[in-house]
């Protein structure tokens, strides 16, 4: 326990002020709730944190490093970010083996490595929630997929990654449940609807009072189709990379 105390202070020391959360949990967590295609390949005891960009990542990371780093085309701007600073906690971790997943990637079958909705449930960071939450199904044969929504930022936040420590197992961590803040059978309705149908309009995000949200900036960057973002980036006044460095 002290290891896990200890890890996730060095972590969080760094993340937490670019704007991200980490939250701790056991893979067995994780395993327990899904079908074996899904599974992590570690064993149940093994420590892993679940990753959070939420809404200050855009000016305390995303920015900064817009102006530091050269872009490479292929890859997306906010996804190369991301990848810089988790890539530097693991070199300050150098007496830990750690393995970084990222929500984009697929596996050779063209599943997602890992679930990132499920890792946030289980590990307390966000509730998911599904259509089999909800009792009056009013969707029919229609597809409905879920959706995390988080205590302080609602809608507004991503599910990046999963730090995991293969060679720490933590057989007595305590699971922290998430927070059910959207309560009722008639907002979980609304909720999905909202995710499903319109989430290009954002009003899913503030399915409930939230704390912070992205600004009118950060709005406007991830309504952009990624392929045009980088021209934005280059456009635009806020967010002019400083060609000097
Ligand atoms: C593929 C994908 C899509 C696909 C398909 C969506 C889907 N859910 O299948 C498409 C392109 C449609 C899509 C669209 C969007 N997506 Co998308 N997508 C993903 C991605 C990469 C994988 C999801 C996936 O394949 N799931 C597989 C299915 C089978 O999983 P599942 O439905 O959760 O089912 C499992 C659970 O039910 C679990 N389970 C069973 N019982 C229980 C019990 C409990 C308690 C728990 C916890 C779990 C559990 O078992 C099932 C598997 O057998 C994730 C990132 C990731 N790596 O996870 C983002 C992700 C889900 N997308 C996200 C978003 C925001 C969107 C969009 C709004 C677009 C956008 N990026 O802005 C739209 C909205 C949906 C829409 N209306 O179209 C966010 C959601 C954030 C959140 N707050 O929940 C994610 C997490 C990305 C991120 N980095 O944050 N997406």
């Amino acid at each position: 326990m002290e290891c896990v105390a200890h890890l996730e202070k060095r972590i969080r020391g760094n993340l937490e002020r670019l704007g991200f959360e980490i939250h701790p949990f056991k893979v067995g967590w994780y395993n327990a709730v899904l079908p074996s295609a899904f599974h992590l390949p570690y064993s149940n005891n093994i420590l892993a944190f679940v990753v959070l960009s939420v809404p200050a990542m855009f000016d305390n990371a995303f920015k900064p490093f817009l102006k530091n780093q050269p872009l490479e085309k292929i890859n997306d701007p906010v996804d190369q970010c991301i990848f810089h600073h988790l890539s530097l906690i693991r070199e300050s971790l150098t007496d830990q083996q750690v393995d970084i997943m990222y929500d984009y990637e697929m596996l050779p079958n063209r599943k997602p490595r890992f679930l990132a909705q499920t890792a946030a449930h289980v590990s307390g960071a966000a509730y998911y929630y599904q259509r089999k939450d909800v009792q009056r199904d009013p969707w029919g044969e229609k597809k409905i997929y879920g959706v995390c929504i988080h205590p302080c930022y609602g809608g507004w936040f991503a599910i990046r990654a999963l730090l995991i420590f293969p060679d720490v197992e933590v057989p007595f961590l305590q699971q922290t449940s998430p927070i059910n803040c959207v309560r009722t059978e008639g907002e979980k309705i609304k909720l999905l609807d909202k995710f499903n149908f319109h989430w290009r309009d954002w009003s899913y995000r503030d399915i409930i009072e939230v704390k912070e949200k992205y600004s009118e900036e950060q709005k406007v960057y991830f309504a952009t189709p990624p392929a045009e973002r980088l021209k934005l980036l280059e456009h635009q006044g806020g967010l002019q990379r400083n060609t000097m460095h």
